[in-house]
This record gives C-alpha cells, structure tokens and sequence, in this order.
C-alpha cells in the first residue's frame, strides 16, 4: 500500500475514508498528509519529508517512534493468547498483570482499575460507574456530573457530553440530562483584571455555587482535566485545585481526574493530580498508558469506591468486547517496564521541563506572542494582534490555522486551538531536539507575522 504515489494515496483516501474531527469536502479538496513511518520524534511522511512531532501522534506516543520492546511484546501476547475476554469470570495473565502494576504507579488509593478501549469509554465507564456507587449508596437522586465549558472527555455521547466543547453539543442534542458546565479556568481569557491566584479561586468557586443551585444531594461528582489538553493546554492557577478539592470533600462528591493526557509523566509527576495536590476518587487514563502502540484504556477507582461496589455485590452490567485486551495489556507492562527503568518521569521533571519551559519562554519575545505557558511537556503560546494585551484576533482561529500549516512547512507539528499553539512532544525528546522545535516554531511565527501583516489580520 504504501508504495502508492502521494497522489493516488490521497486519491483512495478522500474516495473511501471518514476521517475524525475533519470537513470532509474540505480534505477532499486538499488531499490528506500521508504519514508512512517514524522513529524517535520525527515522523516521515509519503514524499519523504521528516517532521518532528511536537504532539506525540495525538498526546500519546510518550516514549517515541520504533520501540522493538513494545512491538516485541505485542507480538508474543498475539502468538500466546492474542484475545480473550474477561467477562463471565474469566481473566488472562497480561490483564491481572497490568491491574496490579497500575496500582504501583497510581496514587495509593488507587488499587483496582477497569479496562476499556479508550478514554472516551473510561469516561463513559464513570459515568455508569458514579451512578451505581449512589444507587449502591442509597442515594440514587445523586446523579448529576458537573464538568466544564471546553473541556475534553472524548467523542461518545457520554464523553462529549461530559467535555464542554459547544460544537460537538451541537451536532446530535448534547449534553445527556444529568451533566451540567462550568466556567473554566483559563486567565488568559477570561481572567479579566483580577489577578490569576484570584482568578483561580473564583473559577473554583463556581462548583460551589453549582452545587448549591442543582441541590447538594443531587450532585454525585466532579470531573476536570488538570490541564485542559484540547481546550488550549489550559493550566490553571496554583489556587484552582486546591479549592475545587475543598469544595469536593465539603460537599461530599466524588472527584474525578481526567488524566488521559496528564497521565504517564506528561506533566513531570506521574499524575496531574499529583502535581496539583488533589486526591481523586477516580482517574480515567489511557494514551501515554501504551504510549498509543495499542489502543487501551482504563478508569482507575480508589478504594472508598471499589470497596462499596464489591461489598454490596450484584452485577454491574458494563464493559467492552476489549475490556482488557491481552495484546493492549502486554503492551501496557512494556511501556511501564521502560518508564520506570530509564526514568522518565523523573526525567522530565527534574531536566526536560526546566529546559523546555526556558526554551519556550524565549518565544515571548515574539511580537506575534501574548502569553508562553508551560507545564512539563504541555507548552502552548497566545497569539494576539497587539502587545501588551490579551486581546485576541478578530477572526480567530484563522491565524491559529494559518500558523499551524506554516508549522508543517517548517517541519514540525504544532496544533493550533483557535489561536493558541500548542506542543507536547514525547517525553523522551532530547535537549537538542527541544531546540529545533523551538526555532522551527520560531521560523513559522516570522512566516505567520508576515501573513498577518499583508492580510491587514487585527
Ligand atoms: N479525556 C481527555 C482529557 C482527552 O484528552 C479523551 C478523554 C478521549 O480519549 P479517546 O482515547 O477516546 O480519544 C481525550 C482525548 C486533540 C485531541 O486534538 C485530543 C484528544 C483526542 C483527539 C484529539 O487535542 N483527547
């Protein structure tokens, strides 16, 4: 297949495939990028073109392209059990192994785990999960999430209900009754004059009065990213967690860290949560989980819950054909053998985010760039018309656009949410490949500035 010209490729591609998150006319038009190899950080596309790839596939890829251990391990689960399930009682070693070595790597209160396929299913997973801790509880009135505008939670009906993304609400009736949004804590935008420490605790405050307004026992849990990844890599003010979990305990709702992309050392501690001091009651993780050699997923339950949905009994009537994929699973210990043997949580927390964060900061100096922020390897840049402001473009996006395609040209991947650029590259990226993905973006910046300047954007 992939001896196929570009063109016949992109042919075949707009003939027959549905894209994700794509206009399909629009692709058609354009012709999709064929991406056919990759090793390390760079990938390789249909005319030989290396890119370095600035956000992991899609957050994912934590420890880089041509991993022999993880295809290895892959390959020998599929020659020994390459599925079975763990439904009707059964269960497989590489699942119960996986369980356990999760339970090592997680926050102590974490000591059972479900399997899913994704993050999307974790999440749809907790929602099913919240609403049977209550009814298990004698509180089946306790139904109702609370989640926030533009957050992500993935593209089932119950993760896109539960993300706050107003697009997505809009094509097929969303949110599902029983989910409801508040306001995120993106200074930036909407910080106004208050100070981000303010600012951060008044965003948290939100759920406070969400809570009061819904009515306290209707509430069953609160689910946030700790830094919204598709948002805009959102990271909230240092005040902002730590009252959302004072207004948690206060309340006595669940607590719910979407780490699907914060998971796995992404911010420089092994969970987001970790680094904001929270103590969630459930973490729905997946992506850097496999590091995305294989689709898996899982929601991790903490023990005040497990124990009530064990102890009560009955059946909870949930899970997937690939709840706990042998080859997923084998995959998974692979990529926790190799996070912990070279140590690249700590490594990113104690060299590469220093070094990037340095690095990224210097973008300030752009004329095009309002605001740099960095956690770990999570990087985005504000761009705006004028300095110092925090203004945004009249017809935003199309200069988010217009530089993320000047990003490509320039050989790296930049994803651009409306007008923020954002980076997470994989966490095993060397100190020299940080700068040349600093001055490829610097060199798609210049490019953006002139378009800005001939196209009279303001
Ligand atoms: N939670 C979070 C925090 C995510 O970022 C999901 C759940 C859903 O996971 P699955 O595996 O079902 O996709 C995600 C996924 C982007 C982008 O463009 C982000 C995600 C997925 C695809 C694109 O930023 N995040």
């Amino acid at each position: 297949m992939s001896r196929l010209s570009t063109a016949e490729l992109q042919r075949l591609d707009s003939a027959h495939y549905l894209h994700p998150f794509t206009d399909f006319k629009q692709l058609a038009a354009k012709g999709a990028r064929v991406i056919t190899g990759a090793e390390g950080v760079w990938l390789i596309d249909s005319d030989g073109n290396r890119i370095l790839d600035g956000m992991s596939g899609l957050w994912c890829v934590a420890l880089g392209y041509g991993r022999k251990e993880l295809a290895d391990a892959a390959y020998r689960q599929m020659l020994e059990l390459p599925y079975y399930n763990s439904f009707f009682q059964c269960a497989h070693p590489p699942a119960i192994e996986l369980a356990q070595r999760l339970t090592e790597v997680t926050p102590p209160q974490f000591k059972h785990v479900f399997f899913t396929g994704s993050g999307s299913e974790a999440n749809d997973t907790m929602v099913r999960l919240v609403r049977r801790y209550w009814q298990l509880r004698g509180e089946p009135a306790r139904n109702v999430i609370v989640s926030r505008w533009n957050g992500y939670h993935g593209s089932t009906v119950a993760g896109a209900s539960l993300g706050g993304m107003k697009p997505m609400h809009e094509q097929g009736g969303l949110p599902i009754p029983g989910i409801v949004h508040i306001n995120q804590p993106y200074w930036f935008e909407e910080g106004g004059d208050l100070s981000p420490a303010e600012f951060g605790l008044r965003a948290a405050r939100e759920l406070a009065a969400k809570i009061e307004e819904i009515g306290p026992h209707r509430v069953a849990a609160f689910i946030g990213e700790p830094v919204q990844g598709a948002g805009g890599v959102i990271i909230p003010p240092e005040t902002y967690w730590p009252e959302i979990q004072r207004i948690c305990d206060h309340y006595g709702i669940l607590l719910v860290s979407d780490e699907v992309i914060c998971g796995f050392g992404r911010t420089g501690s092994w969970f987001g949560c970790e680094h904001f001091g929270t103590r969630p009651d459930l973490m729905p993780i997946a992506k850097g989980m496999s590091s995305g050699y294989l689709p898996i997923g899982g929601l991790m339950v903490a023990d005040r819950v497990a124990q009530v949905l064990i102890d009560k009994g009955g059946e909870f009537f949930h899970g997937f054909t690939y709840s706990g994929h042998p080859a997923a699973c084998a995959v998974s210990v692979a990529c926790l053998d190799i996070l912990r043997r070279e140590k690249v949580v700590e490594r990113v927390r104690d060299e590469l985010a220093g070094y990037f964060a340095a690095k990224w900061r210097s973008l300030a100096d752009h004329p095009l760039v309002g605001e740099t922020r960095s956690l770990g390897l999570l990087g985005a840049l504000e761009l705006v018309p004028a300095k110092p402001s925090r203004r945004f473009f009249a017809n935003r996006g199309e200069v988010g656009g217009a530089c993320r395609d000047l990003c490509v040209a320039n050989g790296v991947i930049s994803r651009a949410v409306r007008d923020t650029m954002i980076v997470a590259p994989p966490l095993v990226i060397t100190p020299a490949e940080i700068d040349e993905l600093v001055v490829r973006v610097a060199r798609a910046l210049d490019q953006t500035a002139a378009r800005v300047a001939k196209q009279h954007w303001a």
